[in-house]
């Protein structure tokens, strides 16, 4: 681990905030940009990138991270971004397929395959695809274990919901080991609440699992990336005990 992350890491149980995107291990598209966010796909076909940040989570801990996400300009663009923490042996080497996938899952959903697992992961998805049970508009959901393929999803209630808007969404997710809940809020509404033992049920007794973020295109496009906002660790005492 480099000293840089080290020091970091050492004061994050309190509290930190982190503004620096030197903290992200890119792969396939993903880069800096000169807004100070950093690229996940360009507007272009057939893309694919992912942002890792260095610094592990630590999942004993609660925390809060938030970001602002931008799905692009086009109404009919893709495929959208995914949020992803994940314990793969590949590490930050780690990366599902493109297209529908979004560089998290796989594209047969029934079979073991190429994708980032054993992970949690949101996504929001700009693209349907029959075969990961889209609905026909955006929508964000809840994923595991590189599977993309959703029964439940959240549109705010719009069968034409619409998140490539040209405009920065407000993200966040919320992760508390004592009441066991992810939260994720877009845009200050709360689109997934899910009761999970993710140290137990997914990460097998890991604690320290790697985040970042994926995205890709297909045949359809649009430019994607991401800026930091705010990362808060808390103590337990100040969790959300009653969400
Ligand atoms: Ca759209
Ligand atoms: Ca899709």
């Amino acid at each position: 681990m480099k000293p840089f992350f080290k020091l970091v890491f050492s004061i994050s149980f309190t509290m930190y905030l982190a503004s620096a995107n030197a903290q992200y291990y890119f792969l396939g598209t993903a880069g800096n940009m000169a807004n100070g966010c950093i690229q996940l796909t360009p507007d272009e076909p057939y893309s694919e990138g992912l942002a890792y940040n260095y610094q592990k989570l630590d999942l004993t801990q609660f925390f809060e991270i938030q970001f602002d996400l931008y799905l692009g300009d086009k109404d009919l663009g893709a495929d959208g971004i995914t949020f992803v923490i994940h314990n793969d042996v590949r590490g930050y080497e780690a990366f599902g397929q493109w297209g529908e996938c979004m560089g998290y899952g796989r594209f047969n959903p029934f079979r073991p395959g190429n994708s980032i697992d054993p992970s949690v992961a949101v996504e929001f998805d700009t693209y349907q695809n029959g075969f990961q049970n889209d609905p026909a508009c955006d929508h964000v959901a809840y994923l595991e274990n590189g599977v993309s393929r959703h029964e439940s999803y959240w549109n705010d209630g719009n069968d034409t919901y619409n998140m490539e808007d040209d405009r920065l969404h407000d993200f966040r997710f919320r992760w508390d080991p004592q009441s066991q809940l992810v939260k994720v809020f877009w845009d200050g509404v709360q689109v997934v609440k899910m009761k999970r033992d993710l140290i137990k049920d997914i990460f097998e007794g890991e604690t320290q699992v790697i985040w970042g973020f994926t995205a890709s295109t297909g045949r359809a496009h649009n430019l994607q990336y991401f800026c930091l906002r705010r990362m808060v660790y808390l103590p337990t005492v100040g969790s959300d005990r009653n969400g």
